[in-house]
């Protein structure tokens, strides 16, 4: 019934030159595939996106943070990862909830007892059949992102200029996931260069699913 793969690190870890590896990957094996990423991943669910991610005149809750996080997750689950997965297909996702918990409970600080409320809530039982986790200290990425935005002639979005300590937070919680969660992560060492980084994702997908 399909394989859920995930895709999670800090700002600039490189996930979106990840995911074109894991893409490749897959499609050079045939397997049958869709990629989205979170939030977003859907038209509304891409307006969500803009609204979470967007600069406002008033201060954003930490809850309704939270909350349009998973109203995005909700609505991505429905239309595209759930009948995905029914399908048969791999479903190759840039973030999803273990990006709550080292953001939303590791940065903010919310209890992760209510994450684990609306995890249920929102998913049920479906949860990553693997996590690549791109661990790069939270310096080298944002230094990578800013990069990227200079060269895009774009800007930081509203967490991204978060202080240093928020990110610090953030790579410690995913860490103690992987620990956690052994079977479903597999933890890559994306301080290395692009090279090297395909090699550990194109091992660890032969591993899983060659
Ligand atoms: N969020 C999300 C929450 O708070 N809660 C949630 O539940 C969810 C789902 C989403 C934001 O929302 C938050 C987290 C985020 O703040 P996003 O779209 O996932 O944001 O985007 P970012 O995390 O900001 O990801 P970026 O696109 O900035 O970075 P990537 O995708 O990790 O990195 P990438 O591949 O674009 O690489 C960045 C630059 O570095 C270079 C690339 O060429 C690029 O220029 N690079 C490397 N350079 C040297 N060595 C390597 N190994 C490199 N890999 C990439």
């Amino acid at each position: 019934m399909g394989f859920f793969l995930t895709i999670e690190g800090v700002e600039g870890a490189g996930k979106t030159t990840a995911k074109a590896v894991v893409l490749r990957w897959l499609q050079e094996c045939g397997h049958e595939f869709i990629a989205t990423r979170e939030p977003g991943g859907t038209p509304l669910a891409e307006q969500l996106r803009a609204l979470v991610l967007g600069e406002h005149e008033e201060q954003v809750s930490d809850t309704t943070e939270l909350l349009l996080m998973f109203a995005a997750r909700s609505q991505n689950l429905s239309e595209r990862i759930e009948p995905s997965l029914a399908a048969g297909k791999v479903v190759v996702c840039d973030r999803f909830t273990d990006a709550t918990y080292a953001y939303q409970s590791g940065g903010r600080g919310i209890d992760e007892q209510r994450i684990a409320v609306l995890e249920q809530l929102v998913q049920g039982d479906r949860r990553p059949d693997m996590t690549l986790l791109l661990d790069v200290a939270p310096e080298v990425g944002l230094a990578r992102a800013r990069g990227r935005a200079t060269a895009e002639g774009g800007e930081l979005d509203r967490i991204e200029q978060e202080a240093i300590e928020f990110f610090h937070r953030v790579r410690s919680v995913y860490l103690q996931r992987a620990a956690r969660f052994a079977d479903q992560y597999v933890v890559i060492d994306a301080s290395q260069s692009v090279a090297n980084v395909e090699q550990q994702i194109v091992g660890a997908l032969q591993a899983r699913l060659g």
